[in-house]
């Protein structure tokens, strides 16, 4: 937190933290896998490059570099000995001022890392979901900055998400405000009809997911027609083939929306072999996609020889016996 390494149970904020009361916060979602080469943070610069533009559309000065935030990760993945972990990075408004204009509250900075599982399910995972359109659109941007992934936009998402899980299905997908497919609650949406994969372009109000890219990179590569463009809701449907993006969902099939099956019912083809890759690509097991890997070996944060992390294997030790995950934050 503000370049200090806090203690888990230690990791507070005032009851009048700004972010906490206006929704004043940017973050990421940010994936690190265990790979051959060492723990790896799958496309780490672009997820902070993000986040440090989340920012400066919220009118947030970021008071550490995208460099310096990197450093900070590695070193806090060290230390807590996690080989895979999602990482969350939070640039917030905090304690100091209230009232509507944020320009005098402190920006403070968080990392936290963590163990995260499926976030769809491992039965999802593997065998798609189903999902439903929510009645609530995505927000506009008349209203907010769909690109920005800032903390109080997600009350969009929450609602969506809620409505979906009380009638029973696992994901959301929102229209935005002309009533085109936009995406999850959590995920980029993409289909196959005929062969050619097809999702919304940046303009249908998408947040503009890293997954997202690298997929469409991944198809482009594998020589599949991709088109970005406006998608009816009964295009969805009439797909053979559904499947969403995202780092904590990675790509997961969607096999029925609004009790309509989707093409067999299961997985499809496409659907399966972009999985395939880009799980490879996730896990550092494709040559092809190896740039997109941030090692920590290679930087600095595991193993004590590195300078970069002096003292951080012993600290790291105190901490994992005492039975503490460490939450920090950059500098
Ligand atoms: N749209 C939204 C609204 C979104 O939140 C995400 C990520 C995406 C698309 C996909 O973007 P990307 O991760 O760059 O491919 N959602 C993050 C937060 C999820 C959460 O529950 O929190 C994530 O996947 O980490």
């Amino acid at each position: 937190m503000n370049g200090e390494f806090v203690a888990w149970e230690d990791a507070k904020v005032h009851v009048l933290t700004h972010g906490l009361h206006y929704g004043t916060g940017v973050f990421e979602g940010i994936r690190c896998y265990e790979t051959e080469l060492g723990p790896a943070v799958f496309r780490h610069v672009d997820h902070l490059d993000r986040l440090a533009r989340s920012a400066e559309l919220y009118y947030m000065p970021m008071p550490y570099s995208v460099s310096e935030l990197r450093g900070a990760t590695h070193e806090l993945i060290a230390r807590n000995r996690l080989r895979s972990c999602y990482i969350r990075p939070l640039v917030y408004r905090g304690y100091g001022q209230m009232g509507l204009n944020p320009l005098e509250a402190p920006v403070d900075v968080t990392i936290a890392v963590w163990e995260w599982g499926s976030y769809l399910g491992d039965e999802g995972k593997l065998h798609g979901i189903r999902a439903k359109v929510s009645s609530w659109r995505r927000l506009s941007p008349d209203s907010l900055i769909p690109h920005a992934k800032a903390s109080g936009q997600y009350l969009n998402s929450v609602l969506a998400k809620v409505e979906t899980l009380k009638a029973g299905y696992e994901e959301a997908i929102l229209l935005d405000d002309h009533g085109h497919v936009c995406e999850g609650s959590g995920e980029n949406i993409f289909l196959v009809r005929d062969g050619v994969i097809i999702t919304p372009p940046q303009t249908a109000s998408i947040l503009d997911g890293i997954s997202r890219k690298s997929v469409v990179a991944i198809a482009r590569d594998l020589g599949i027609e991709v088109v970005e463009r406006d998608v009816a809701r009964a295009e969805l449907y009439l797909a053979d083939e559904v499947f969403m993006t995202g780092t904590a969902a990675e790509l997961v099939p969607v096999w029925e929306i609004d009790d309509h099956r989707i093409g067999a019912g299961r997985p499809g083809e496409l659907t399966c072999t972009l999985r395939g890759v880009f799980e490879d690509a996730l896990h550092g097991r494709s040559e092809r996609y190896r740039e997109w890997l941030d090692v920590l070996g290679e930087v600095g944060g595991v193993g004590e020889a590195d300078p970069r992390v002096g003292g951080a294997a012993e600290r790291a030790e105190a901490a994992a016996e005492a039975g503490l995950p460490i939450e920090a934050a950059a500098g």
